[in-house]
């Protein structure tokens, strides 16, 4: 084999660990690596117009494929760009290598132009930050990365000056050996037996479930049947465990609804299954508390336990129900199904009167029909902000589609670049952008990436002209507006300017068709609706001291509003209720 530089060395190692993106921006001392990639078969180039949007796109990818992805920035502030999407990606366990270029190996530390020491500014969004001091180092440090990356589910930098880039890697092919499947975690026998005899002595059993029960849909529902569990979900466990649940009483949190909270404060036995949810005021104190987590240090962080079990939910779960006696009485679950379908059917009507002539149009009604026009297999990336308020209660899970935000990290901005990413990993797909207008705004500027990559991407922009999220916190903190709302823009004629479809609306009875249209558009396309900023109404008993931010709450439903198609989903599970 050929001698190979640094550079082309790197190439070649994250091609064999399955990265076939690298994003970025050029520049300096990331050319060599850049021009490595133009020369390889297995790699390309994504140039994007910031790299923060680089990180996101690469994290979405990841989240998406369980899989390696990457990305890349030019020194000092080329990669200090990347900051920002690094964390999400980390936070949200999402295996991403970023290559942060570095200034020239004898100048570190004399304060050089564009000086930076990404390998320590790193350090807090990854699990591995190293400096390539020597091009030695390269297939090992570079294996060791990527181990990091994939066996701990998270970001891992390797920072490489420009001259070290350009210059011999060690000969022969680069070694790697990377395991790919993950393996299953069992939990102990003791606590498998612990948690039998807690089950077992519980007449009242509930389930909440986060983001660890993916893959695990038909276990959940084994044994919520064996014990006749009412099953609850943060956010991230949404999209995982709300379809085909008979069990389902909605989602407990600041955006929450349905009878979650009730089922999770009235139960005798609660069981947190792979969730992490971080709100304290909405898990009960005096309940018996299980935990199930794959990551030990999760356990009891959030609320006391009785029982911390380390293991898989799929896992744990496949262990423990056909161990655990079968509940004879649905008594509990018939009465949280019912108290849910109750409860959605009071915040159905909060918006659907006269929605389809309320002007300015009502954000609700947009995410209703863009529920209802969206393909089976979409991929949903949502903005931090309302949009978030409006995912959550108006689309519908199928096990299909897929919805990623910043949900744990809370940036701003996410919903473009994260569809960015979605879209290059299946361009068939259909790939939807529910951005805040003050998020797109944000990083608008990658918009003509779309255009430049002729990726089909649909933005729906909720335009109310304000930083709509803020707003409804400093009016629950008793503050009048500041600093929230902007000048009235036309995104749809900027879509038009960039070179791709752009449709603006502004009538509720043009909602429908305008999403069909971008939905049926072969190219990339932003619906610019122009919404009501006074989209939610506040509950009287939330007071000023309750809500700060999101840091909030001990009220049930924060934020009311309406629930969309999830109110036939729980009037149908009460059809299987003798009696009702
Ligand atoms: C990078 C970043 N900056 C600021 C915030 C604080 N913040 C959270 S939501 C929000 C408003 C979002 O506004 P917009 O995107 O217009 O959506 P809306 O809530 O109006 O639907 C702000 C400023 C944040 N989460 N991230």
């Amino acid at each position: 084999m050929a001698k190979q530089t640094a550079a082309e060395q790197y190439v070649d190692l994250i091609a064999r660990a399955g990265v076939r993106r690298l994003y970025g921006v050029v520049g300096d001392s990331l050319n060599p690596v850049v021009d490595a990639v133009r020369r390889h078969d297995g790699v390309e180039w994504i140039q994007v117009r910031h790299e923060e949007v680089a990180a996101f796109a690469a994290g979405a990818e990841a989240q998406l494929t369980g899989r390696l992805a990457a990305c890349a920035g030019s020194c000092g502030p080329g990669n200090l760009h990347l900051i920002n999407g690094l964390y999400d990606a980390h936070r949200s366990m999402a295996p991403v290598l970023a290559l942060a270029a570095q200034i020239p190996s004898s100048e570190i530390g004399t304060g050089y132009f564009q000086e930076t020491h990404p390998d320590r500014l790193f350090g807090e969004c990854s699990h591995y930050s190293e400096l390539i001091a020597n091009p030695a180092q390269m297939p090992r440090v570079v294996q060791t990365a990527i181990q990091h990356a994939v066996g701990r589910r998270g970001v891992s930098v390797v920072a490489l000056p420009g001259d070290i880039a350009g210059k011999h890697a060690p000969e022969g092919s680069a070694q790697l050996a990377v395991p790919l499947d993950r393996p299953a975690v069992r939990p102990g026998d003791a606590e498998l037996a612990r948690l039998v005899e807690l089950v077992d002595a519980a007449e009242r059993v509930t389930l909440f479930c986060g983001r660890g029960v993916a893959g695990a849909h038909a276990d959940v529902m084994a044994f919520a049947e064996r014990v006749k569990a009412p099953v609850g979900h943060a956010l991230r466990g949404k999209e995982h465990i709300q379809y085909d649940n008979p069990y389902d009483v909605g989602m407990s949190g600041l955006l929450g609804y349905g009878a979650a909270y009730e089922a999770m404060h009235e139960c005798d036995l609660l069981i947190l299954l792979g969730t992490d949810f971080p709100y304290t005021d909405f898990l009960p104190r005096n309940v018996r508390t299980v935990q199930v987590d794959n990551q030990p240090e999760r356990l009891g962080r959030r609320t006391r336990l009785d029982l911390a079990v380390w293991g898989d939910v799929r896992e744990t779960l496949a262990c423990l129900t056909p161990r655990v006696q079968e509940k004879a009485s649905r008594r509990f679950l018939e009465s949280m199904l019912q108290r849910h379908a109750r409860a959605l059917d009071g915040a159905v009507s909060a918006y659907t009167r006269n929605v389809d002539t309320h002007m300015p149009v009502h954000p609700e009604y947009v995410a209703s029909v863009l529920d209802e026009e969206a393909a089976d297999d979409a991929v949903f990336t949502v903005d931090t902000g309302m949009c978030c308020v409006w995912a959550a209660r108006y689309l519908t899970p199928n096990g299909r589609r897929r919805m990623l935000g910043s949900f744990v990290h809370g940036s701003m901005a996410n919903a473009l670049p994260q569809a960015i990413g979605a879209q290059f990993l299946d361009r068939g797909r259909q790939v939807v952008s529910m951005s805040g207008d003050g998020g797109f705004s944000m990083l608008m500027g990658d918009f003509l990436t779309l255009v430049q990559y002729d990726l089909p991407v649909k933005v729906v922009v909720f335009n109310n002209s304000a930083l709509g999220m803020v707003d409804l916190e400093m009016m629950v903190d008793g503050l009048p507006s500041y600093g929230t709302s902007y000048p009235h823009t036309d995104y749809a004629a900027i879509a038009r300017a960039a070179g791709a479809r752009g449709i603006r609306v502004e009538q509720p009875a043009e909602v429908r068709e305008a999403l069909r249209e971008a939905l049926r558009h072969p190219g990339p396309a932003l619906v610019d609706v122009v919404t009501d900023p006074n989209a939610l109404s506040i509950p009287p008993r939330i007071t000023s001291e309750q809500l700060t931010g999101f840091a909030l709450s001990a009220g049930r439903t924060v934020l009311n509003g309406g629930v969309g198609r999830m109110v036939q989903l729980a009037r149908a599970n009460l059809r299987n209720i003798p009696g009702i």
